[in-house]
């Protein structure tokens, strides 16, 4: 749990009286209060983001998944250029299946090309950050369909890669470039 977090349970523990609805509002409740399903709220995004923002759609379209078919996953950024410094991303899943944002130093072959692991995932270790919690900031179990996630991040000029590391999303074609100048 982010400092912050624990922060706004404590604060919560010590006014008793707050509703659900109140909850929801404060943007990065979870945990006691995470019943499975997922709120779709417009107060589902930081309050205040720092920095430049960058909007990132994840989507997805398709039909049967488990045990082949095929699907058809997306994600788009806007602006896909942004100045050097401070710059946070928000992710709002708008797709039926689970998604995450993960921010990494692009590929010296370009994006896309990163080695598939035989569980459907690339090697995350030079991620710089993640957005892949449900109404929250940071790293968590996924962004459930109808709900945003963030994260802030000093970025210096360079070619980045954003992409979702789902199993097999990334494969499917889940990534795309953004350009720091
Ligand atoms: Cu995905």
């Amino acid at each position: 749990m982010t400092r912050r977090g624990a922060t706004i349970l404590a604060v919560i523990g010590a006014v008793g009286a707050l509703t659900l609805g109140s909850l929801v509002v404060a943007g990065t409740v979870r945990g006691p209060f995470d019943t499975g399903q997922h709120l779709t709220l417009a107060s589902c995004a930081p309050q205040q983001p720092r920095g430049k923002v960058v909007h990132v759609n994840l989507t997805d379209r398709g039909g049967a998944m488990m045990g082949g078919g095929f699907m058809m996953v997306q994600v788009v950024a806007s602006p896909d250029v942004v100045s050097r410094g401070t710059v946070t991303f928000i992710a709002t899943n708008t797709g039926a299946l689970d998604h995450e944002l993960l921010v990494l130093p692009a590929p010296t072959d370009g994006v896309g090309t990163r080695t598939v692991n035989s569980n459907g995932k690339i090697n995350e270790s030079s991620s710089l950050g993640e957005a892949s919690t449900s109404c929250g900031k940071g790293v968590g179990s996924g962004i459930s369909p109808g709900t945003t996630s963030w994260v802030t991040l000093r970025l210096s000029p360079g070619r980045y890669e954003l992409l979702c590391d789902v199993p097999w999303h990334y494969a499917n074609g889940m990534f795309t470039s953004l350009t720091v100048r």
